[in-house]
């Protein structure tokens, strides 16, 4: 069996995997040691990519409303559709929202088709929800959307920042090169983050910025680097152009944080000139995410720190193409290859697309263009890899506009995504290790995605599928594409006109190629370490320092005191169509939490382990309560997974569609919301073999080996009926707890569900009930009596998913004096493998150290 060389469907760190087909649909994941974005380290997602291979819930057939269809019948249907719109309504009445997952290839197509061919640039992506603010301080100081760093600058930085960042679940590869870094290297770590994260916990300094207070922060910070004779007058002089009087007019003590820890941060920064600033979410996705981008830039120009080796602002992508979608225009405001929409760029655009049709300027950027679709505007709107209704913000919103829109076509690997079930034509899209084509990571590597398993049923790679349309519409010439080599081969060629225009980005070596170079391709990285060395993309080669003010904090709402903070959770990816379907994946956490600080908890009386209702002028959802001091009184957080067709916590219905000004980005991170309790009558949690969707007060599905597990709370009575699936039912019922325990087995006696409620006790330990599902010899007495006759020793809570380590072993090895990761990895296995546990290991150890010093 050899191993085939692709990369990681997830996360914008772009890791090299080396998977082995061994079985039908099965596969066995593992690093790959040679690709330079990893040297062959994975995080959990990354190695449970096995988990997610199988069919289970696929769309594996075109569907025209609840019917399938033929191929024809429904590439036909969407021609004709598209068609009617433009004649009717004119080219703008067509809108394409695509996504940071899709390949180079397809985004190049989709892009190609629509500005090019169709003559409307309404065509966004999902990446205007996570990149766009950093793309605006790119385009603002660089003259051109680059990031200026590379991978080996975390290797060679003294301090690294991390801005917005919770890197040790969002980007953990990046975090274990950072953790290798700072034990080899002494490298030092900031965290600037409101919440004390797990990636915070681990920092030489947490700094907790209130919520969008960074612009005054980075603008305190280069004050304070000013007064300090920090600058660096020759860099600026050579290589920036700067407003007069911005940096002498900034007032050091506007940080608006503890005096403190702002000397700190300032000692830090001062001591350490090889500084990489890394920033995600809590920088991009706010109303002044792009000011953030632009002041942690500035203290890196103004300081000289960039364009050197362990130094420079490095925005971190989200998606795993991300940053290919930018360089393909899959944003409504840019065309191809970095070029906008000056007359000339066009003209240039035009000539090598032979385009009949180019549009002449920006389309609606996401937020906009669902405004246009609930408006009728737009008529004809084709998704594909990303789920609006859920990630959007103001999702309610957006569903409406999504069903009431005229023609919705998606594009899905999955069946029955909470946008697909909105849609009036599905298309079944090749998923993960079936397609074919390359993606462009956080440090503009770009390394191929190579198919391993055979075309599910009779889905079709995307590039393909709209190749086919626009065939349809009588562009085949244009799209007379037959492998995805031959994408790529224009793609790159047509980057001659960005470097034409002074532009950095350059592919043009591989112009032309071949399908057996495509097929070889070796990981490369386009710009080599610093691509703005020798010049910025800006006609006199300088940067620009832009003058970025802080705005004034929203003002208070009476009715929704609170500030609502967004994001994820280490195992779970976005709207858990696919990580929702690995039992491993769903361990670490299984239901949405809405953490919050012990004062508020007092305040609004909710109790640890209860149920909350957070409500925003624009919805309400319902989670389970975590007490915790690492949120700050004032704020919340709450996890953006869970969706309809998964739970109660859907976030997405929360969120106002407030954007940044300049990129149009979501401010998803501070949202005006108001908690209170909710008191179930009963609550409980069912084991069963098909999902089922209680819709309860609360109510939260999660995957478990052999099935689905449901957490479930509600009020009056119970439907139990409605819960469980027919079979042989057994019953144990305390009238006084008000418990109620129900085990059914199906006709061959396997069991088919077990069912626990309560309305004042205890509940069983759900992964005991959970491994009892799949057991051979599982007993109905003792899943009846809540626990097993011979107690095993108490694991405690799964911490290592890969080497199946529970957090009770953990604490015996630290308190048999393991105090080192290596030493708890090397005694229990915990760690040793993906790694991704580690840094909860780390707040064990301290935990313990902290519970020792107390004895
Ligand atoms: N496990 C997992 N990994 C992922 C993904 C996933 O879904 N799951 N998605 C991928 C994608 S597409 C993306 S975009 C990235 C996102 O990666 P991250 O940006 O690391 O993730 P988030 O949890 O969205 O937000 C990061 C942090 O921003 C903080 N924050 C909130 N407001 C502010 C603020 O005003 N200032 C500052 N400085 N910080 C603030 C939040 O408290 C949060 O801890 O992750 C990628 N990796
Ligand atoms: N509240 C809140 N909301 C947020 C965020 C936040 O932090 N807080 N973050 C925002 C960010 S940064 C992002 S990136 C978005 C992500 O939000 P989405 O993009 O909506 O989330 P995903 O679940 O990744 O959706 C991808 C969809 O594509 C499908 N898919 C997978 N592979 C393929 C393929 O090859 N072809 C096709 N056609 N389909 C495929 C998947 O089944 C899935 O339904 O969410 C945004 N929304
Ligand atoms: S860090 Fe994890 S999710 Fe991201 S690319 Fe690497 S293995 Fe995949
Ligand atoms: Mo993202």
């Amino acid at each position: 069996m050899t191993a085939i060389r692709t990369t990681c469907a997830y996360c914008g760190v772009g890791c090299g995997i080396a998977a082995r087909v061994t079985g039908p649909r099965r596969i066995e994941v593992a690093g790959n040691p040679d690709h330079p974005a990893n040297h062959g380290r994975l995080c959990s997602k990354g190695t449970w990519l096995s988990e997610t291979t199988g069919l289970e819930g696929r769309l594996l057939h075109p569907m025209i409303g609840e019917e399938r269809a033929e191929w024809d019948e429904a590439l036909d249907l969407v021609a004709q559709r598209m068609r009617t719109a433009v004649a009717e309504h004119g080219p703008d009445s067509v809108a394409f929202y695509v996504s940071g997952q899709l390949l180079t290839e397809d985004y190049y197509v989709a892009n190609k088709l629509l500005k090019g061919f169709v003559g409307t640039a309404n065509i966004d992506t999902n990446s205007r929800l996570c990149m766009a603010s950093a793309v605006a301080a790119h385009n603002r100081a660089f003259g051109e959307d680059v990031v200026p760093c590379s991978y080996e600058d975390l290797d060679r930085a003294d301090l690294i920042l991390l801005v917005g960042s919770n890197t040790a679940w969002c980007h953990p590869v990046i975090w274990q090169r950072i953790e290798q870094a700072r034990e080899q290297h002494g490298t030092k770590l900031v965290v600037i983050d409101p919440r004390r994260t797990e990636t915070a916990e681990r920092a030489d300094l947490h700094v907790p910025v209130a919520p969008d207070g960074d612009v005054a922060l980075f603008n305190a910070l280069l004050a304070a680097m000013r007064d300090r004779g920090m600058l660096d007058a020759d860099y600026m002089a050579k290589h920036c152009e700067q407003p007069g009087g911005f940096i002498d007019g900034l007032d050091v003590a506007a940080h608006g944080l503890d005096p403190d820890i702002f000397a700190s941060l300032c000692d830090l920064v001062a001591d350490h000139p090889n500084m990489v600033s890394l920033f995600s979410q809590g920088a991009n996705q706010s109303v002044c995410g792009a000011d953030k981008g632009n002041a942690i830039i500035n203290l890196h120009l103004a300081t000289g720190r960039i364009n050197r080796a362990g130094s420079g602002p490095f925005s971190m992508t989200g998606q795993p193409n991300a940053m290919g979608g930018r360089e393909v225009g899959g944003l409504a405001n840019m065309l191809a290859c970095h070029l906008g929409f000056e007359d000339d760029e066009r003209a240039a655009v035009a000539a090598f697309w032979n385009a009949p049709n180019l549009s002449s300027g920006p389309g609606s950027k996401a937020v906009e263009m669902f405004r246009a679709v609930h408006q009728g505007r737009i008529k004809f709107l084709w998704v594909m890899g990303t789920n609006p209704a859920v990630s959007m913000p103001d999702a309610g919103f957006v569903r409406e506009a999504l069903a009431r829109c005229e023609t919705l076509v998606v594009s899905e690997v999955i069946a029955e995504t909470d946008t697909a079930k909105l849609a009036g034509i599905r298309l079944p899209a090749l998923g993960w290790g079936e397609k074919d084509g390359t993606v462009t990571n956080s440090e503009r590597r770009v390394s191929r995605q190579r198919a391993l398993l055979p075309a599910p049923g009779e889905a079709r790679a995307d590039w393909r599928i709209m190749c086919d349309v626009a065939h349809r519409l009588g562009h085949g010439a244009a799209f007379a594409f037959d492998h995805p080599a031959d994408i790529f081969a224009e793609y790159a060629a047509m980057t001659r006109l960005s470097v034409d225009q002074g532009r950095l980005l350059d592919l043009t070596d591989w112009a032309g190629c071949s399908p057996a170079e495509y097929d070889a391709m070796e990981p490369f990285r386009w710009g080599g370490e610093h691509p703005t060395a020798g010049r910025f993309a800006f006609a006199d080669g300088k940067a620009r320092i832009v003058a970025v003010q802080p705005a004034a904090p929203p003002a208070v709402d009476p009715d929704f005191p609170l500030r609502l903070n967004t994001g994820r959770y280490r195992d779970q990816w976005h709207t858990m169509t696919r990580t929702g379907l690995s039992p491993k994946l769903s361990i670490h956490r299984r239901e949405p939490l809405v953490e919050i600080a012990p004062a508020d908890a007092a305040r609004f009386a909710l109790e640890d382990g209860g149920f909350a209702q957070v409500s925003t002028p624009w919805g309400q959802a319902v989670y389970r309560v975590a007490v915790t001091d690492g949120q700050r009184a004032g704020e919340i957080f709450v996890p953006m997974h869970w969706t309809d067709l998964t739970g109660s916590g859907r976030t997405g219905r929360l969120m106002h569609p407030a954007v940044d000004p300049v990129s149009g980005q979501p401010g998803f991170k501070n949202v005006a919301a108001m908690v209170a309790p909710v008191t179930p009558d009963w609550r409980g949690f069912l084991v069963t073999r098909e999902a089922v969707r209680p819709g309860s007060l609360f109510w939260a599905l999660a995957r478990v080996e052999g099935g689905w597990l449901t957490e479930l709370a509600g009020v009056g009575a119970v439907d139990v009926e409605a819960l469980l699936p027919q079979g042989v039912r057994s019953e144990a019922a305390d009238k006084a707890r008000g418990m109620t325990r129900i085990v059914v087995r199906a006709e061959d006696g396997a069991l088919a569900a077990v069912l626990y409620l309560t309305r004042s006790g205890s509940l069983p330990d759900r992964d005991w009930v959970a491994r009892q599902f799949v057991a051979e010899d599982a007993s109905a007495t003792e899943l009846l009596a809540g626990r097993p006759a011979q107690p095993a020793p108490d694991r405690g809570k799964l911490v290592c998913l890969c080497l199946d380590v529970g957090e009770n072993e953990v604490r015996s090895a630290i308190r048999a004096g393991c105090a080192r990761l290596n030493e708890i990895a090397e005694r229990t296995g915990a760690g040793s493998n993906c790694g991704s546990c580690r840094p909860l290991i780390a707040r064990m150890v301290e935990e313990e150290r902290v519970l020792a010093s107390k004895v």
